[in-house]
C-alpha cells in the first residue's frame, strides 16, 4: 500500500514509517521538522541522540534495500501538501503531525493559538487535499484519549448510544478535553466528521493514550535508527520521565495524589495499530473510531512499578508529590472501552516490571545528556 506517514520523523512517527516500509508498504514521510524546533526554544533535547532525516532513511535504505522519501515541508503550507499529494497519490494518509504536548499549549497565549492553528489548520488542509486530489485515501488521524476527559462514566470507542426523553440516538461520546493541545484534537474529530459526511471521505480516528518506551525491532537495528525520547516537564510523558528519572536519581515527579488514571500503550503497539487501521478502512463516508491503548495504569501504579524494577537494577528511588501544575481530577473513575482493535487483531505488549527494566537499561547509557533543570514541570494550567 502506499502510505504517507506525516510526522515521520517524531517519536510516534518514525518507528511507524519503519514498520510499514518493513511490512512491505511503500512509505513517504512529510514533516518540517517542528519538534526539533521546540527542542531548540525550550533549550532542551532528546534523551537518545537523534540522526537526521536524511540520515535515518539513508541508513535505512542501506540496511534493508527499502527506500522512504522524505519531503520536509508544513501541513499548513496547502501548495505544498498539494504537491506531495499528486506525486505521491497516497491509499492511506496516517496523520501524526501535530503539537502534541499539553503543557506546550499551556505555557501561554501565543502557544495555545500556535497550537489549534497548527493541529486544526493542518488537518483542515488534509482533509481538503484528500477531497481534492485522492478522494479515495484513507486518512488514518492520530487522536487521543484526552478528548474524552475523566466522565464519571464507561468510556465508549467514539459513540455512545443515548436513550432521551423516550428518543434514541447514537452520538459522539461527550468530550471534556484538559488542555488546549487536547482541545486541538477534538476541533479536528468534529472537522472530520463533518467532511466525512459532507464529502465521503473515509477516515479512522485513533484516540491513542499515553505512549511508553522507545524501541521497536526497526529501531534498534542500528544507533542511526534510534527514536527520539522525551524526558523534560513540558514533552516528557509520564512513565517515560519516570523511568528516566529513575536512572537520574532523581525523585519521581507524581503530580499531586497520583490518582490519575489514563490507558497506556508500548510504542511497540502504536506501529501495529496503524497498520490494523492501514488494512481495515471503513466505508467511504464512515468516521471510524477506535480507542488506541491496551492497559489503564494510575500515575502512583506507574511510579511504584519504577520504584521496583529502579531496585533490582540497583537503583534507589524515591516518589515525591509535588502540588499538580494542572487542573485535573486527581481521584476519578475511569474505565474505557479498548476491543476494536484487540479484535482486528492487536496482541498487547503488556507493561511489567522487567520490560520497565529493559527501558531503564536503554536509557541509562544516555543519562548523561539529561538536563536536569528540565526535570521539573514549570507550565501551570492557572
Ligand atoms: P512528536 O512531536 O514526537 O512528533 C510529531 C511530528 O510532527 C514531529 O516530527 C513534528 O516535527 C511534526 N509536525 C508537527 N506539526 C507539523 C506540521 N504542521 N507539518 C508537518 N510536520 C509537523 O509527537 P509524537 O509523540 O510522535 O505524537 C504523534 C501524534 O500522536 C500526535 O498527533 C499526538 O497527538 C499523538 N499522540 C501521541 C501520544 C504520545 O504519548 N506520544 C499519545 C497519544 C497521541
Ligand atoms: N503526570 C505526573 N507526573 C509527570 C508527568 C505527568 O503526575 O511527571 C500526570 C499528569 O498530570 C497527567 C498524567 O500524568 O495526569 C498524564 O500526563 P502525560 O504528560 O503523560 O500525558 P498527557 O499530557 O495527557 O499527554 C500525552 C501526550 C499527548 C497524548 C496524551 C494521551 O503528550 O500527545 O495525547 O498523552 S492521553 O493522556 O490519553 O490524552
Amino acid at each position: 500500500m502506499k502510505i504517507i506517514v506525516a510526522g515521520g520523523d517524531g517519536f510516534c512517527g518514525w518507528p511507524t514509517a519503519l514498520y510499514l516500509s518493513k511490512q512491505g508498504h511503500d512509505i513517504a514521510i512529510i514533516d518540517n521538522m517542528a519538534r526539533r524546533k521546540w527542542d531548540n526554544e525550550l533549550h532542551s533535547n532528546s534523551l537518545t541522540p537523534i540522526a537526521s532525516l536524511e540520515e535515518r532513511v539513508a541508513k535505512w535504505k542501506e540496511l534493508t534495500g527499502k527506500e522512504i522519501r522524505i519531503y520536509d515541508g508544513d501541513l499548513n503550507h496547502y501548495d505544498f501538501l498539494r504537491e506531495v499529494l499528486k506525486k505521491e497519490q497516497p491509499e492511506a494518509f496516517a496523520h501524526f503531525a501535530e503539537q502534541r504536548s499539553a503543557p506546550y499549549s499551556m505555557i501561554d497565549r501565543e502557544h495555545a493559538v500556535f497550537t489549534q492553528n497548527n493541529n486544526v489548520t493542518g488537518t483542515l488542509n488534509v482533509l481538503y487535499g484528500i477531497k481534492e486530489i485522492v478522494p479515495e485515501c484513507h486518512l488514518i488521524k492520530l487522536g487521543t484519549m484526552g478528548e474524552y476527559g475523566t466522565p464519571n462514566i464507561p468510556i465508549e470507542e467514539g459513540y455512545i448510544e443515548i436513550e432521551h426523553k423516550g428518543r434514541k440516538d447514537v452520538l459522539p461520546f461527550p468530550k471534556q478535553p484538559g488542555s488546549f493541545y487536547h482541545l486541538s484534537k477534538v476541533h479536528d474529530s468534529h472537522n472530520i466528521t463533518f467532511a466525512c459526511k459532507i464529502w465521503g471521505i473515509k477516515a479512522t480516528d485513533l484516540n491513542q493514550g499515553v505512549v511508553y518506551g522507545l524501541d521497536t525491532d526497526e529501531t534498534k537495528m542500528d544507533p542511526v535508527l534510534a527514536n527520539r525520547l522525551d524526558y523534560d516537564g513540558v514533552f516528557g510523558t509520564a512513565l517515560n520521565r519516570f523511568i528516566i528519572q529513575s536512572t537520574i536519581g532523581h525523585d519521581l515527579t507524581v503530580y499531586g495524589k497520583g490518582g490519575q488514571t489514563r490507558g497506556f500503550l508500548n510504542i511497540k503497539d502504536t506501529v501495529r495499530c496503524i497498520e490494523i487501521a492501514a488494512e481495515n478502512p471503513p466505508e467511504n463516508g464512515e468516521f471510524q473510531v477506535f480507542n488506541q491503548f491496551t492497559e489503564e495504569f494510575s500515575v502512583m501504579d506507574l511510579a511504584k512499578m519504577v520504584v521496583n524494577a529502579a531496585k533490582e537494577e540497583g537503583l534507589n528511588t524515591e516518589i515525591a508529590h509535588l502540588e499538580n501544575p494542572r487542573v485535573e481530577l486527581e481521584e476519578h473513575f475511569f474505565q474505557a472501552e479498548n476491543t476494536k482493535l484487540q479484535d482486528l487483531g492487536l496482541e498487547p505488549n503488556l507493561l511489567t516490571e522487567e520490560v520497565i527494566r529493559d527501558i531503564i537499561k536503554t536509557v541509562i547509557s544516555h543519562k548523561d545528556r539529561v538536563i536536569k533543570e528540565n526535570v521539573l514541570p514549570q507550565v501551570t494550567w492557572k
